[in-house]
């Protein structure tokens, strides 16, 4: 099937100049008119015939604008991975999942790197779909199991949640089971895999330690301008994640999908967009530098979110601050890098921030790489209405509630992907 399609958009909104900088806007009135980067047009103005074109040109140079502009580069490669079964056990979860908790190790000349991933498997199946996804707080804090590992990476103090002086202990296990529905996940037959992700690069503007270490050359201290950020870190670190599950039986490691929420959110994308053997992507409520629109500069912009935090992008992508205007991408184009294969963009109503009309726009406007392949978008750019999702291989949800993972979240992505990963 031949497609063409010109897809210049325009949205039809009044440039609003804020004088005050770093002020979020939330009044749609106040979003700008621009013009969408043509993600059927390459940079040098050439259309896009076919899926031809679009696997050996427009993807490769928009895959290297991200990389060299915003995520930054990974600056070379492992010498080694190794993986070592730490525990296990095959009657976790009420007799119902076999557990493994497994140790990564990464090493470089001299200079090594381990992180964990705990993996629960349903036990009546021979080889399990499964969703990868980072965890904030560490794996204990995902499940109320006592067997499960605390680590003893440096992690981000929540007087709420129990973790003090930058360390994880008891008082933190299950507090976050609220965000990761294993039950029903493994009664749908998917397996899932968690990862603290401060155990491959602790998240604070602090060059100095977790992945970004590993590569320096002497004498270096910091990534170079158009080098990672902690997000393309920890987008490798699922990669290292998945080169695990392609060893492990059970596992139907051509059926992983990368799942993340907020900035895990992101880093799921730039994984998935990275690595083509991520059979899909979540992002959920992944926001400014995730799934939003940048240019809309609706929430979080670029000029605020690499001003809190310094250290998740290139600082190439500082060029961007309060510039949107200047890039020649955005995010659907950053979406289209995970065509043809299945993508899930969820929002929610009171998570503003993030702003869920620009995050519904870019996965909407992604519709005609994944046309190119015979596969279906989201054809309407009206936003579905609230708990009224859209299931296609591009599929979109917004939900009552704030900024968080729920089970309604996790009941739309088990039936999507039942449809379109199984
Ligand atoms: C916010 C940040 C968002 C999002 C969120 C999160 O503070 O501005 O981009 O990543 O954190 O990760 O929870």
């Amino acid at each position: 099937m031949k497609i063409k399609l010109s897809f210049s958009i325009i949205l039809l909104f009044m440039t609003h100049l804020s004088s005050a900088q770093f002020e979020p806007n939330y009044d749609e009135a106040q979003v700008p008119i621009f013009p969408v980067p043509d993600l059927m047009t390459t940079f040098s103005g050439e259309t896009v015939e076919n899926r031809e074109d679009w696997k050996a040109r427009r993807r490769p140079e928009l895959l290297r604008f991200f990389e060299e502009n915003v995520y930054g580069k990974v600056p070379g490669t492992l010498d080694h991975v190794s993986f070592e079964i730490v525990e296990q056990n095959k009657n976790a979860f009420g007799g119902k999942a076999h557990r493994k908790q497994i140790e990564v190790t990464l090493q470089k000349g001299n200079r090594s790197l381990g992180f964990h991933m705990l993996l629960y498997l349903p036990k009546d199946r021979d080889r399990a779909p499964l969703f990868l996804g980072y965890n904030f707080f560490g794996n204990h804090t995902t499940t109320t199991d006592p067997k499960v590992l605390i680590s003893e990476a440096w992690t981000m103090n929540n007087e709420k949640l129990g973790i003090t002086g930058n360390q994880a202990t008891e008082t933190s296990r299950g507090v976050r089971t609220n965000r990761w529905a294993i039950n029903k996940i493994l009664d749908k037959g998917f397996g899932l895999a968690v990862v603290y992700y401060g155990e491959v690069d602790p998240d604070k503007n602090d060059f100095s330690d977790g992945l970004h270490a590993l590569f320096y050359k002497d004498g270096q201290e910091q990534p170079k301008a158009d080098e990672w950020g902690s997000l393309a870190a920890w987008a490798f670190g699922l990669s290292r994640a998945l080169d695990f599950l392609e060893k492990e039986d059970q596992v139907d490691a051509s059926k992983v999908i990368a799942f993340g929420h907020s900035r895990l959110g992101k880093a799921a994308l730039w994984a998935a967009a990275t690595d083509q053997r991520f059979a899909g992507a979540i992002s959920n409520n992944s926001g400014c530098g995730g799934a939003a629109l940048s240019k809309r500069k609706f929430g979080e912009t670029v000029g605020r979110i690499n001003t809190s935090f310094p250290h998740w992008f290139s600082d190439n992508f500082e060029k961007y601050n309060e510039n949107e205007e200047a890039l020649p991408v955005d995010q659907h184009q950053l979406l289209a890098l995970i065509a043809p294969r299945p993508l899930y963009v969820a929002s929610a109503v009171e998570d503003q921030w993030a702003d869920p009309k620009g995050e519904f726009l870019s996965a909407q406007y992604t519709f005609p790489v994944y046309g190119l392949f015979g596969k279906k978008g989201i054809t309407s750019q009206e936003m579905p209405e609230v708990n009224r999702p859209i299931h296609n291989t591009v599929a979109y949800h917004i939900r009552t509630g704030v900024h968080d993972v729920t089970d309604y979240d996790w009941e739309q992505y088990l039936i999507w992907a039942k449809k379109f990963i199984e």
